[in-house]
């Protein structure tokens, strides 16, 4: 019997499934955002580098905290999740200080609350890793929220868990993928709780689209970085002039092919593992 899934919500590029009171599926497609537009073009196999990167990452951070992923699907970029009641707030982790970050710390000297050191560059190292929350806006971009703000939409008690965990998670994947040329410059991590009111990593976990992936070897901080994964697009979004404005531009197929390289290498950098083996036997990636 075929099972029924139940569309329950869209992201820019993902969907979400109800397959029964227990368990979501969520899918990610091939579509690619830039600039905050999704492109009419999509990147061949681009959901299924981040659906493998996302159960490789939760398979490997288990040891720190418990998470949602059941299975990965056939299709290489299905997961089977646990349904969990989430947390009201985007947990962002900054190694380095860039986006919105960079942005709150140049009008303010602080970012969340944490008041930096002065004469900090765009893309600077942080001396250690800062937990920025924001909202979930339903619209729009993630606002910047204070700890204290956070802690009274959670608890404290929440609260405090929810950043020792992030860091911890965030510490671990970001020294491994750096010893892999892949700087982790930052990441966001969606929570949730189960029924015995346990802690429990959700959504996906450092995916190119969660988390700024910047390659090692042309780091240099004072200016914005290059995207491991997404430059080739910005770089010819912007060689067109297009207002950044909805719709975007339709991509040239060495765009596509150039970016869909750049996924496959940063899941076999990740990984250490083959791609095309990821897509013969999805499941293997959490062995
Ligand atoms: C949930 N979102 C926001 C896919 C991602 N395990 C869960 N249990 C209950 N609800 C959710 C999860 C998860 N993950 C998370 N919405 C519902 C992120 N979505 C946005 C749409 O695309």
């Amino acid at each position: 019997m075929p099972e029924t899934a139940t569309h329950v919500g869209s992201g820019k590029v993902r969907e979400l499934y109800a397959l029964d009171d227990e368990r979501l599926l969520l899918v990610a497609s091939d579509r690619i955002s830039t600039f905050d537009v999704v492109l009419p073009t999509e990147i061949p196999d681009k959901g299924r580098v981040l659906t493998g990167l996302s159960a490789f990452w939760f398979a490997r951070t288990r040891h720190l905290c418990p998470n949602h992923l059941l299975a990965v699907r056939p299709d290489a970029r299905s997961l089977e999740c646990r349904r969990l009641e989430m947390l009201p707030i985007e947990c962002v982790v900054r190694g380095y200080l860039t986006g919105s970050g960079w942005k709150d710390y140049q009008t303010t000297g602080a970012v969340s609350g944490h008041v930096l050191p002065e004469g900090l560059r765009d893309s600077d190292r942080l001396a250690e890793p800062i937990f920025t929350p924001a909202t979930k806006a339903h619209t729009g971009h993630d606002e910047n929220i204070t700890r204290e703000t956070a802690a009274e939409l959670v608890g404290a008690e929440r609260f405090a868990e929810v950043e020792a965990t992030s860091l911890a998670l965030y510490r671990f994947a970001s020294e491994y993928a750096a010893d892999r040329g892949i700087l982790l410059a930052d990441t966001k991590f969606e929570f949730g709780v189960d029924d015995e009111e346990r802690l429990v990593l959700a959504d996906e976990a450092f995916t190119p689209d969660s988390s700024r992936f910047w390659p090692a070897d042309s780091y240099e901080p004072g200016r914005p970085q290059a995207s491991f994964d997404k430059q080739f697009v910005r770089d010819y979004c912007e060689s067109l002039g297009w207002d950044k404005t909805d719709p975007g531009p339709e991509l040239p197929d060495d765009v596509v092919t150039g970016t869909r390289a750049r996924y496959v290498e940063a899941f076999e950098r990740l990984t250490e593992r083959s791609f095309d083996r990821y897509l013969e036997d999805p499941e293997a990636v959490l062995r």
